[in-house]
């Protein structure tokens, strides 16, 4: 059974599908803009009804035809607090670095984008609501199907599987980690995104998709097990480590939505407000183990929030400055801790022992470091650019921790000693890079260059020297990205981002290619084990 999302989407498979050329009637019109204005100079429902084709022409596909998000964010005013009409002005005519939103100004004229900037910062006329009621009615419990099991119903190592996201035509496939061989595959909700997560056993992995659905999906009988719509316009999801509940973040509306982990029952929906009542998109929210807790990075507050889901008071001992709001220490009451800082957290890293959050704002000089024990932030650290923290990687380097990100602006890694948060080294790549993996039994961390001419390449890098000792280029012309290792860390696979593209599977010691396996756009892939034990070379 498959069920419409109550705002269906574009039907198209590709962000980069989007129309931007300029056809005869374009130039036609534009000619007649320059030559006739005072044709122009008519009714506020003319110039109305030309900022509405800008819109549905160039924005609505990846934005909604509605305004309320897609593959890109939503555009009313509620989302754009962070940014003033000239940055959008700007983003309008020359695109966004690190996102899929391109420049359009070779195709609308200053006027048109003004008049897209003002429709954009216009408010709709009604908000449509996504709360308790909504998220509860859209809810999906599919039958138990004659396959529910208790053991795989295939001959794999469950702990091996990797999970590939295929963007390319909204599809995920189970592929066996030993044989590199495909088990299953299935049709997703549309655009999917971020990092799926899996139950504490491995058995279970959740599923986010920009328009708000969460599917819970069984990886022994390979059938789906739930579905809710947890919000509008999602950013991602996380499963707490006692795999009872999942936490939903959404830029819209503003809210956090806990989710019962067994059959996705809605169980709170939390407001994202301060206590002056204004609101705010979630950046994104992951769990902390060793915490018991889940931890959010807000976009429009300068807040971190702690969410306690454990029922053991004594847990509560480990913090002493707990600032509780709602009633206390009460199971499954989920208090908000707020960790108040200077700036905002757009992205950020937890070190292995969730002890400290690192974190950036999108246009920040330089990160944070807070310690969610003492719950304030304790040092900058020197990240210029624009890193990418959630693909933050750590290692042992000469005897202490360090933490390598890589920078969606710049074409440099930045490696920073955890014990003094002092950078090491800023090691130069052929561009900027979007996502970085190693693996605690190899050598080497790979790192893409997502952007520029060179996003066909991959860099490795020795992690005792921290030079570059190779780049790989697995279909020359096409993007290669996003490396995930098998639970061994013998083999690194590797995405090739094309319709017609390929998981290229590499001996992680030799860099040979040992397979390359056909997939349509295989945006991300996730490895059973590396992710469940949370192993410090991938994104948790
Ligand atoms: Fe992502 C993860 C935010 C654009 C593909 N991305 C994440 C996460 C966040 C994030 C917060 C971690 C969530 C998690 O795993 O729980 N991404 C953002 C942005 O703010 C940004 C720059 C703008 C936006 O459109 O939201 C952005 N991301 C993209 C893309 O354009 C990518 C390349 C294509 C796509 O699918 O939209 C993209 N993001 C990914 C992937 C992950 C991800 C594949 C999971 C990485 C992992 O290995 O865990």
């Amino acid at each position: 059974m498959d069920v419409t999302p109550a705002r269906q989407p574009c039907a198209s498979t590709t962000v980069d599908h989007c129309e931007y050329r300029v056809d005869a009637r374009k130039i036609m019109f534009l000619l007649a803009l320059m030559l006739v204005p005072a044709l122009f100079e008519t009714t506020g429902a003319q110039s109305a009804t030309s900022v509405n084709d800008s819109y549905a022409r160039y924005c609505a596909k990846c934005h909604g035809a509605d305004r309320l998000g897609g593959m890109g964010p939503a555009l009313i005013p509620q989302n754009l607090t962070r940014i003033k009409k000239d940055q959008a002005r700007r983003a309008i005519a020359q695109g966004l670095p690190a996102t899929q939103m391109p420049g359009l100004g070779h195709v609308l004229g200053d006027d048109e984008i003004d008049a897209l900037v003002e429709h954009i910062y216009t408010p709709l006329p009604e908000m449509p609501g996504w709360g308790l009621k909504e998220i509860s009615g859209s809810q999906i419990v599919y039958k138990a199907a004659p396959q529910q099991v208790n053991a795989p119903i295939y001959d794999a190592d469950p702990l091996n599987l990797f999970v590939v996201v295929e963007a390319g035509d909204h599809h995920v496939t189970v592929l066996d980690g030993d044989r590199f061989e495909p088990i299953y595959r299935f049709k997703s909700r549309y655009a999917l995104h971020g990092g799926p997560k899996f139950s504490p056993t491995g058995r279970f992995v959740y599923f986010a998709s920009r328009d708000g659905w969460i599917t819970k999906f069984d990886l022994f009988g390979l059938n789906r097990v739930a579905e809710i719509r947890a919000g509008i316009n999602t950013r991602n999801l996380a499963v707490s480590s006692d795999g009872r509940f999942v936490i939903v973040a959404n830029y819209l509306p503003h809210t956090l939505v806990i989710l019962n982990a067994h059959d996705l029952t809605p169980k709170k929906v939390i407001p994202v407000v301060d206590e002056h009542g204004t609101s705010s998109r979630v950046s994104a929210v992951y769990d902390a183990p060793p915490r018991q807790s889940f931890i959010a990075a807000l976009k429009d507050l300068t807040e971190v929030w702690e969410i306690p889901y454990h029922d053991n008071p004594q847990f509560y001992g480990i913090v002493h400055d707990y600032r509780y709001e709602g009633p206390p220490k009460v199971s499954e009451s989920f208090p908000i801790r707020r960790i108040r800082l200077d700036d905002y957290l757009d992205d950020f890293f937890f070190d292995q022992a969730y002890e400290h959050v690192v974190g950036a704002a999108r246009n920040a000089k330089q990160g944070q470091v807070v310690n969610l024990i003492v719950g304030r932030k304790i040092a900058d650290v020197d990240l210029p650019g624009l890193p990418h923290l959630g693909s933050g990687v750590t290692w042992t380097y000469q005897g202490r921790p360090v933490l390598a990100t890589p920078n969606l602006k710049k074409g440099l890694i930045s490696v920073i000693d955890m014990n003094s948060w002092q950078t090491i080294r800023q090691i130069e790549t052929l561009g900027p890079g979007f996502f970085m993996r190693t693996h605690e039994n190899t050598r080497y961390a790979w790192v893409d260059v997502f952007f520029g001419p060179d996003r066909d390449a991959v860099h490795v890098i020795d992690k005792d020297t921290l030079e570059l000792v190779r780049s790989l280029r697995p279909a020359p012309g096409k993007t290669a990205a996003h490396v995930e290792f098998t639970r061994d860390g013998r083999f690194a696979l590797l995405s090739v981002w094309d319709m017609d593209g390929a998981v290229v599977v590499y001996d992680a010691e030799t860099l040979a290619e040992v397979k390359r396996i056909p997939m349509k756009k295989p945006s991300g892939k996730y490895n059973v084990y590396n992710k469940i034990t949370r192993s410090a070379g991938t994104s948790h």
